[in-house]
């Protein structure tokens, strides 16, 4: 993408820049429709009524790459979050911050054709189509602007593993039980082609009863299927499970050995024992 890097010095001391909507190519609101066409459809039926209902009416759609003011007043009145633009993965400081004001910040860039099936970092389809919707549910909005707060006390006490944990195992790879079965609310898979129909229908992995404890020691890739998934109940549940200051839990750790990918622990809540990874 031209501009940013065009004009790096654009960057302000908080990691974030303009979006210049204006100057997406048409190959690139052609990129974000397939996205947008294909994962709407995979989505519907396997992610949860709470995702589903805050991806409608937030301009989030098939006509192209939000504008990202336009989809900041919206939330705004729901939620009182809103968009910062960034050129991507920021310092965790800084990204904690944003959270503590309720500003999320989302990739201005879109993935290249080559990388529509899979890409590491997070562009703007990952963040808009992923993380957004849910930040106008009242419950997991509060949750975001707590995981800000306790992001910056567990960099003070180093304990950011712990807690990078706790947010890839529910903001990114969360499901939710509900009355019409297992459901997504995962960001990291929502976004993602393949993720969102394994997670629930693989036999491979295990599904677990959520367990912040539990949680904060297990080990994961970023770069492939997850092997282990944690449900909850409700949003309730996961923000009352993140009221209570952490620093115990970190002391508590410090005591425990990591529990590997796929490995179901004694004291596991077994929703599903997984056959293991293929291969
Ligand atoms: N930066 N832009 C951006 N987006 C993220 O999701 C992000 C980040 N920096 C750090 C970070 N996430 C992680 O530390 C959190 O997932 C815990
Ligand atoms: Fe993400």
């Amino acid at each position: 993408m031209a501009r940013y890097e065009e004009h790096p010095a654009d960057m302000r001391a908080d990691y974030t820049i303009d979006q210049h909507w204006d100057q997406y190519t048409p190959e690139e609101h052609a990129m974000w429709r397939a996205l947008f066409e294909r994962q709407s459809k995979l989505v519907a039926g396997r992610a949860c009524k709470e995702y589903l209902d805050g991806l409608n009416g937030l301009g989030i759609t098939l006509d192209g790459i939000p504008d990202f003011e336009r989809v900041s007043d919206l939330m705004e009145k729901r939620t009182g979050w809103r968009l910062v633009t960034v050129p991507g993965l920021i310092p965790e400081k800084n990204f904690f911050e944003h959270l503590t004001h309720r500003r999320f910040p989302v990739t201005y860039w879109i993935r290249p054709p080559e990388k529509m099936d899979y890409l590491q970092e997070p562009d703007v389809f990952h963040d808009l189509f992923g993380h957004v919707p849910l930040l106008v549910n009242p419950i997991f909005a509060d949750y975001m602007h707590a995981f800000g707060e306790g992001g910056l006390k567990a960099l003070k006490l180093d304990a950011l593993n712990y807690l990078g944990r706790l947010y890839w195992f529910t903001v990114e790879f969360g499901l939710i039980n509900t009355a019409e079965g297992l459901r997504i609310y995962g960001s990291g898979i929502v976004s993602s082609k393949t993720e969102t129909v394994y997670c629930l229908e693989s036999p491979i992995p295990n599904r677990i009863g959520y367990d912040t404890l539990r949680i904060m020691r297990t080990d994961s890739r970023i770069d492939a299927l997850q092997e282990t998934y944690f449900v909850i109940d409700n949003f309730e549940q996961l923000f009352e499970a993140t009221r209570p200051d952490f620093t115990p839990y970190y002391e508590k750790l410090k005591t425990l050995p990591d529990i590997p990918r796929g490995q179901i622990a004694e004291g596991d809540i077994v929703l599903h024992r997984g056959t293991g990874v293929a291969g």
